[in-house]
C-alpha cells in the first residue's frame, strides 16, 4: 500500500472533517411519481405510500450515510394532519429515519385559486393560517425543527390585486404563526419569482422573504431554493448577504437550465453550488454563527427516483468537499493584494480538483459503500420495489 505524505494526510484529515460535518435532507416527493404539468411518466418502483417513501429514504441513507431525515409535505404525506403523526412516528422507528422539515400545502385546495395567506377573503386567509398552525403542531409533535413555507400566491394580470394589501395580510399571518412556534422550531420563508403566478408573486425574492422573516420574529429565516431565481442572478451573492445579516435558514437544492426545473443537483452548473458552499464555509471560518438546513427539492421525472437521489447526495458531498479544500487563508491574501488571476486560479483549482478518491476513502473509513450508485445497482432494491409496487404506482393521473 502506498503511504501518504504529510500534506496528503493533512488534506485527508481536512476532507474527513468536512464530510463528517455534512448532512442533507431528502424530500419524500422525490421518490413519488411527480412530473410536468403535461403529464407523468410513471415508474414501477416509485413510492406511492408514506411507508414506501420512508423505505426509500432509509435505502439512500444506508448507501450514503448522510441523509437521516426526510422532508414531509403535509397534504401528500399527512393527509389527516395531526392524526397521522402516530403513523409517522412508527415509521421513524421502523426505518431509522427521522421526519425532517414540515412543508405546509397552501396551493392545492380549490379555495386557494386567488391566494392562501394573501387571499382577499378573510375567511380563506383564516383557513390558510389554520393550516400553517396545524403544520407547526405537526412539527412539534414530531420533534422536527423547520416548518418551511412556500406559497403559490400571486396574480396573473396587472391591476387585479392590491399587492400592498397582500403584504399586510402576509405579515400578520406570519406573525401569528411565529407566535405558536415551540422554542426549537423555526419558520423558513421560501421565495420564487414566478410560477404558478405569472404577473406578481407575493414572496418573489430574498428581500421580501427576509423582510417577512424579520417581522415575523426571531425564529424565522429565509429559505433559498436554487431553482427560484432569474437566470442571470448571482445566487452566491444573495447567500453572502443572508449570511451577513444572519437570515439564512436553509436551502432547497436542485439544478435548472431555465426556470424551476428541479433537475438533479449540479447536473447543469456544478460551479454554482461550489460557489455557494464556498460562501458558507468562508463565513464559518470567519466565525459567523450559522445554522443552515441543507435540503433537496427535486422532482425526478425521467431518471430513476432512487438513482437520482443517490446521485444528488453524492454530488452535494463532492461539491461541499471541493469548497472545503479552498485554501481560504491564501485566498484572503490574494484578494487583499488584488492579485485577481492568482485568486481566481486558486478558486478554480479547488473546483477542478478531483475529490472522488477522498470521498471514497471517507466512505470506506465510515463503513459505507465506496460507490453508493454502484451499490444501489448491485443491491437489486429498485427491481424489487418495481415488482412489489408496480401495479399501484402505474396508476397516476395525467395533466388534464
Ligand atoms: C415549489 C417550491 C416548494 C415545493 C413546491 C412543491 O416550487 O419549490 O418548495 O414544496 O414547489
Ligand atoms: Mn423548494
Ligand atoms: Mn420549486
Amino acid at each position: 500500500m502506498k503511504t501518504m505524505s504529510d500534506s496528503e494526510a493533512a488534506v485527508q484529515d481536512l476532507a474527513f472533517k468536512a464530510l463528517d460535518g455534512f448532512q442533507i435532507e431528502i424530500p419524500s416527493w422525490g421518490f413519488a411519481n411527480t412530473g410536468t404539468r403535461f403529464g407523468k411518466f410513471a415508474q414501477a418502483a416509485a413510492a406511492t405510500t408514506i411507508e414506501e417513501k420512508f423505505a426509500d429514504a432509509a435505502e439512500v441513507n444506508k448507501l450514503t450515510g448522510v441523509t437521516p431525515t426526510l422532508a414531509l409535505h403535509v397534504l401528500w404525506d399527512l393527509p389527516e394532519g395531526l392524526k397521522d403523526v402516530a403513523q409517522v412516528r412508527a415509521l421513524e422507528r421502523r426505518f431509522g429515519i427521522r421526519a425532517g422539515s414540515i412543508n405546509p400545502n397552501l396551493f392545492q385546495d380549490q379555495e386557494y385559486k386567488y391566494g392562501s395567506l394573501c387571499n382577499p377573503s378573510a375567511e380563506i386567509r383564516a383557513h390558510a393560517l389554520s393550516h400553517m398552525l396545524d403544520s407547526i403542531e405537526i412539527g412539534k409533535a414530531l420533534g422536527s425543527r423547520d416548518v418551511s413555507l412556500w406559497m403559490a400566491d400571486g396574480s396573473n394580470y396587472p391591476g387585479t390585486q392590491s399587492m400592498r394589501k397582500r403584504i399586510g395580510w402576509l405579515e400578520e399571518a406570519l406573525r401569528r404563526s411565529h407566535d405558536q412556534l415551540g422554542p426549537e422550531q423555526r419558520i423558513l420563508v421560501e421565495y420564487k419569482p414566478f410560477e404558478p403566478a405569472f404577473y406578481h408573486t407575493d414572496i418573489a425574492d430574498w428581500g421580501m422573504s427576509s423582510h417577512l422573516a424579520r417581522q415575523a420574529g426571531p425564529q424565522a429565516r429565509v429559505l433559498v431554493d436554487t431553482g427560484h431565481h432569474y437566470n442571470a442572478q448571482n445566487i452566491e451573492q444573495i447567500v453572502a448577504w443572508l449570511l451577513h445579516t444572519g437570515m439564512l435558514g436553509g436551502f432547497h437544492f436542485n439544478d435548472r437550465r431555465y426556470a424551476d426545473d428541479d433537475l438533479t443537483l449540479g447536473s447543469i452548473d456544478p460551479y454554482q453550488i461550489f460557489r455557494i458552499f464556498h460562501e458558507i464555509q468562508a463565513a464559518t471560518d470567519d466565525g459567523l454563527e450559522i445554522d443552515i438546513a441543507y435540503m433537496i427539492d427535486q422532482s425526478h421525472n425521467l431518471k430513476g427516483k432512487l438513482e437520482a437521489m443517490v446521485q444528488t447526495v453524492v454530488t452535494a458531498q463532492e461539491l461541499y468537499l471541493k469548497a472545503a479544500l479552498v485554501d481560504r487563508k491564501q485566498l484572503a491574501k490574494l484578494q487583499e493584494a488584488c492579485d485577481l488571476v492568482a485568486a481566481e486560479e486558486l478558486f478554480r483549482g479547488a473546483f477542478w480538483r478531483d475529490v472522488r478518491p477522498l470521498t471514497r476513502a471517507w466512505r470506506e473509513a465510515r463503513g459505507l459503500p465506496a460507490d453508493p450508485l454502484a451499490a444501489l445497482r448491485e443491491s437489486g432494491y429498485v427491481e424489487r420495489a418495481a415488482k412489489e409496487r408496480g401495479s399501484r404506482s402505474m396508476a397516476v393521473s395525467s395533466y388534464a
